[in-house]
């Protein structure tokens, strides 16, 4: 396979302007009639009309109204290519068969528990038609679908509804049209039997929007909320960004069979189920968070990525950065906004640090790509949104909206580039001071900067200097590296506990608080006057960039920042920077042979924590979390995977066993309490309950067990079920067996449910853990076509990291297997699963050498996707 490369980006030789397509489903083959509207691009070279078509069967090919003969054209596996168009705007149309019944590779059209769907982005819908599959190629479309009328009662497409009729013989057809040119990647067609809700939203302007939500019959009580969070987005993007809807109708589709989260379709959004159905008794808190998130992200594409779309696939976080960073913005608004920080901080390190570090690294824009469907990754996802971050923080809250009015000002209605937003912030903010040549970095430059840095302060002229330095490893490809603009967001904190004003050299006295630095070179260092007494700093407030830090703490620093810092990002940061060292500290005794120790000093920390925990739950709870075994390793240089699991525990098992007393005490007074809520607080207080819960157990507290039991058989929220099931699953209590008995029996008819079902199984840390998994692959309720199955069971165990990196090699044999058998299947979640490979050189010799030979095994693997291939590839590199 060849890869695609930015610097050979080329405009079309041809502009698609109208698209009319007309579906004939029907079981055994459905039809595909689309009339083209081609006008040629006068700016570049005269070419043919080349279009893009995978796995289609071509009926007819008609230009003006000659129909063309196989001579006329040319066709390969790929493209459909249509010499000596005549004249300069044209009328084509193809007719072409395709067979969705037979699509598990869930992308173009298929078949989802017996209803049609859609999934186009990225180039899924050259498997619908001949296409120029390009997202700078915008048209205005019209869609007409007929189906059967008992078994596709439902009949959905973009845009408006504007006409619908009888076909005879039982069938009816619908006819869609949207107003707003798009590229074809968003364009989506539902038909099946389904149910809706509905609701209605005024925008600001007036406009009356009817929102649907449609799911399979039976779940109607499930989609309350997703509705709730889709009323709320639409508000917020008003208040916040100015940005209003800009249709009548809003749909949403929920459907059981889908590669990833949602999809953004215009008007017509496509849903995992995972991401829409929730109620207290069948969905956990994060769930109704990530369904609140993922609602908002997907409302929040119509302006950023819809309305402004991108122009080749490599500028993809043009509109994933953007909308991932508003979607947390949203988030935070609506919840805890530290309490969400620090969850998307944690999500960044563990899955985009350790992308950023192994041999898939890219940049937020890469330069070149075998398969797009493998870039939709935490660095053009997450990453990206730090970047977006990082603008809002060096800009302020106003600079950073007069770029975006500049950006929808300019390019409303256009396919752009990263650099064209870039472009329209530096523009709306000429008196900025930021130097967006070295800004443009973050989005060339792959890998995780590193910045380290020392203090020293002298009492006879009241000045502190801080020294700051930045590295950047090199990553595949780019051996040399230049130093970024690195957003230092930081306070003095004075031996009261408060925050020093922070004054530099030459400046007039500063007030106290937080102020943003720029780091620009390789080293850099900071004067301060006025300090009246030696400060503690705090770096990075708000984690202000997406670096790693080394500063010269002690632990006295560290734990006098857990109990003062002003900034609550930095108080949990300071807890667990002193976790990683004491942690790490342990794994190095455990390989040396000595007795690991744990200090006592962590401990009473870790008391005082509790003891605050009341204040707020929410971040109590976060508090009281070690770093994963995940994030651990990643600050190993071989990571030292049993050692991690037996310190962690050890330290664990220590706490529960010191606190006992005021784990149960923290119990009690956060046992659920009035109605079910989702608030914040009840949130919070569940699991900050929780986690004193997995305290507990991990002391093999007797009581602890006895409250694990209870909860499991007496709760009524799925939170507290599915932790309490969780830990009694990872545990050898006798009643083990019966209680992952009871909850299949109970639940095997709701899919989602037993998704959580599979993957505690999957998570455990039990010596049997892998046994288990090879036995509920053939569990009735699993099903290896189904993304989500895979995600929970596959996808669970490869996190699991005691049971995957098994020294004897049988976890990679294991993956190995799974991704032969999904490559046939369907490549994305194969490629997806495969990626759990990557860091393979990171453990030690005989784990290495186990990993190469599943590694190669796949990689001879006839018939290997793209996807897979680009990714086993670059890990054998
Ligand atoms: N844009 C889609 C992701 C499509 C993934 C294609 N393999 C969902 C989202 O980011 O909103
Ligand atoms: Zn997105």
């Amino acid at each position: 396979p060849k890869a695609i490369l930015l610097k050979d980006y080329a405009a079309p030789a041809w502009w698609i302007e109208t698209v009319d397509l007309s579906f004939d489903l029907r079981d055994g083959g459905t039809l595909v009639t689309s009339r083209l509207g081609v006008r040629r691009n006068l700016d570049v070279v005269r070419a043919p009309l080349v279009l893009d078509g995978q796995e289609l069967e071509l009926v007819s090919v008609t230009v003006g109204d000659r129909p063309l003969g196989p001579d006329d054209y040319a066709i390969t596996p790929d493209h459909l290519t249509i010499p000596d168009l005549p004249g300069d705007q044209v009328a084509i149309e193809i007719v072409t068969r395709i067979h969705p019944e037979k699509n598990t590779a869930l992308e173009g059209l298929y078949k989802s528990s017996g209803n049609y769907c859609t999934q186009c982005e990225a180039e899924g819908f050259r498997k619908i038609t001949y296409f120029q599959d390009r997202p700078d190629v915008m048209a205005k479309y019209r869609v007409r679908v007929e189906g059967d009328r008992a078994a596709y009662p439902v009949l959905l497409s973009n845009g408006n509804l504007v006409d619908q009729g009888d076909a005879g013989d039982g069938r009816h057809w619908a006819l869609w049209e949207d107003p707003w040119p798009k590229p074809c990647y968003l364009f989506a067609l539902v038909a099946g039997n389904l149910v809706h809700i509905e609701d209605r939203f005024r925008t600001r302007s007036g406009r009356d929007v009817t929102l649907r939500i449609y799911v399979e019959p039976g779940n109607e009580d499930k989609c309350a909320h997703a509705m709730e969070s889709l009323i709320k987005s639409m508000k917020w993007d008003e208040d916040v960004y100015g940005l209003e809807y800009d249709l009548d109708i809003f749909n949403i589709v929920a459907v059981g069979d889908f590669n990833m989260g949602a999809m953004e379709n215009k008007s017509l959004n496509v849903f995992n189920t995972k991401y829409i159905l929730a109620r207290p008794d069948t969905a956990t808190d994060t769930d109704f968070l990530g369904i609140e998130a993922v609602v908002a992200h997907e409302y929040f594409h119509n302006w950023t990525g819809n309305r402004v779309t991108c122009r080749d696939w490599f500028q993809l976080s043009l509109k994933e950065g953007l909308t991932v960073f508003r979607d947390q913005q949203f988030s935070a608004d609506m919840n805890s906004a530290p309490v969400k920080r620090i969850q998307d901080v944690t999500r960044l390190r563990q899955v985009q640090f350790a992308e950023d570090a192994g041999p898939t690294a890219h940049p937020v824009r890469p330069d070149s790509y075998i398969e797009i469907n493998n870039f939709y990754t935490p660095t053009v996802y997450e990453k990206g949104a730090e970047v977006l971050r990082m603008y809002h923080t060096l800009l302020g809250a106003a600079g950073y909206r007069r770029g975006i009015d500049l950006y929808f000002a300019r390019h409303d209605g256009q396919a752009v580039t990263t650099d064209d937003f870039l472009a329209a912030m530096r523009d709306a903010n000429p008196d900025a001071g930021v130097d967006w040549e070295q800004f443009r970095r973050w989005y060339a430059q792959a890998g995780t900067p590193g910045v380290s840095g020392e203090g020293s302060y002298d009492p006879a002229t009241h000045t502190y200097r801080l020294t700051l330095r930045q590295f950047l490893a090199p990553t595949p490809g780019q051996p040399v590296k230049l130093p970024m603009l690195i957003p230092v967001s930081l306070g003095l904190v004075g031996p009261d506990g408060k925050d020093q004003a922070l004054t530099l050299a030459g400046e007039d006295s500063a007030t106290a608080g937080t102020r943003v630095l720029a780091l620009n070179a390789a080293e850099q260092s900071f004067t301060f006057t006025e300090v009246p007494a030696p400060p503690v700093p705090s770096l990075f407030r708000g984690f202000s960039a997406p670096i790693k830090l080394s500063f010269d703490y002690s632990d006295a620093d560290l734990t006098f920042l857990m109990a003062n810092d002003s900034d609550p990002f930095n108080r949990w940061e300071a807890g667990q920077t002193l976790a990683s060292r004491l942690l790490l500290g342990l794994v190095a005794d455990r390989a040396a042979g000595r007795d690991m120790a744990v200090p006592k000093g962590f401990i009473d920390a870790m008391g005082a924590t509790l003891s605050r925990a009341s204040e707020d739950p929410a971040f109590a709870s976060l508090a009281l979390t070690l770093p994963s075994e995940n994030y651990l390793g990643q600050l190993m240089e071989v990571i030292d995977v049993d050692g991690i699991h037996a310190a962690r525990n050890l330290v664990r098992a220590a706490i529960g066993r010191t606190h006992r007393d005021a784990l149960l005490a923290a119990y009690r007074a956060n046992a659920e309490q009035g109605e079910f809520s989702v608030s914040p607080d009840a949130i919070g207080r569940r699991a900050l309950k929780n986690a004193a819960l997995a305290y507990l157990l991990a002391a093999d507290d007797a009581d602890g067990k006895a409250l694990a039991l209870a909860q499991y058989r007496t709760a009524t929220g799925m939170t507290d079920v599915i932790t309490a099931l969780a830990l009694i699953a990872d545990s050898d209590m006798p009643e083990r067996a019966d209680a992952l008995a009871t909850f299949a029996a109970k639940w095997k008819d709701e899919a989602l449910v037993m998704d959580k079902w599979f993957m505690i199984q999957a998570t455990s840390s039990r010596p049997d853990t892998l046994a288990n998994v090879t036995a509920l692959l053939s569990h009735p309720g699993f099903n290896i076509r189904n993304p989500n199955k895979v995600y929970s069971l596959v996808g669970g165990f490869t996190g699991n990291a005691v049971a995957f990196h098994a020294a004897d090699g049988s976890g990679y044999e294991f993956l190995a297997d799974r991704v032969i058998e999904l490559n046939k299947l369907n490549p994305q979640v194969a490629s997806r699963m495969a990626k759990s490979f990557a860091r393979w050189r990171k453990y030690d010799g005989e784990r290495q050498a186990a990993a190469k030979v599943a590694l190669e095994r796949v990689a001879h693997t006839p018939d290997l996707s793209r996807d897979v291939y680009e990714i086993i590839a670059r890990s054998l590199e």
